[in-house]
């Protein structure tokens, strides 16, 4: 597969939500199973896991990383590490097939040159949400974020600076990718609570594949 092969598909349609935030409806519909294989190999070696936050609560999203380095948090806060706390081994690295299709899409929303160096890998089960949040532990903001949606279909929000300003809500489904940078890279975002449902892919979860370039 080639970045090539992302970029050339004429089925997938593309929207500008704000400035800089782009909504690539089914842009790796064509690619779901290979990501789906290669999240089941990273999870051989990285196990998903639900990450306590510094206030000493848990994230009901399960996580896990591939890449250079990975995002982690616990009481003492949120960062990145190069090696895998539970395994203190290195994260597995990024499959060919996960940055050939970041980088097409960074590509296809206008941010050339997207080189992440690390996939977050959230798996999200029934009643599982991400809150609103700005991703701001990364050392290079001038880098897209490109996230990606696997599986069973969610309610993602994106706000602007402020964690009240006005937001847009934007149902996400599988194959779906959504790429944001540059004025926006620091908006606030989140996904609201998955409901129950069957996918034929994924069984009862939603995955999403964050990208970014942590610096
Ligand atoms: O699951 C999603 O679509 C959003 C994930 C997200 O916002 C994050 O990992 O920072």
């Amino acid at each position: 597969m080639t970045a090539d092969l992302f970029a050339s598909d004429e089925m997938s349609l593309s929207e500008q939500i704000l400035p800089d935030v782009f909504f690539l409806k089914e842009f790796a519909l064509g690619h779901t199973e290979q990501l789906l294989t290669a999240i089941s190999c990273i999870e051989a070696q990285s196990a998903f896991r639900k990450m306590q936050t510094p206030g000493g609560f848990y994230m009901s999203a399960a996580i896990t990383n591939c890449g250079e380095v990975g995002w982690h948090s616990d009481g003492h806060g949120y960062r990145y590490s190069q090696v895998d706390p539970l395994t203190q081994q290195k994260w597995p690295p990024m499959p060919a097939c996960f940055l050939q299709l970041a980088q097409s899409a960074a590509q296809r929303a206008g941010f050339e040159h997207f080189h992440p160096d690390v996939c977050l890998i959230n798996r999200y089960e029934v009643g599982a949400k991400m809150g609103l949040h700005q991703d701001k532990d990364e050392k290079d903001f001038s880098q897209p974020i490109v996230s990606v949606s696997l599986g069973l279909p969610i309610i993602f929000q994106f706000g602007g600076p402020k964690r009240n300003d006005p937001k847009q809500r934007i149902q996400l489904e599988h194959g779906d990718v959504i790429v944001w940078g540059g004025s926006a890279r620091r908006f606030y975002h989140g996904v609201l609570t998955l409901k129950p449902g069957q996918h034929d892919m994924t069984g009862p979860y939603r995955y999403n594949l964050t990208f970014r370039r942590a610096g």
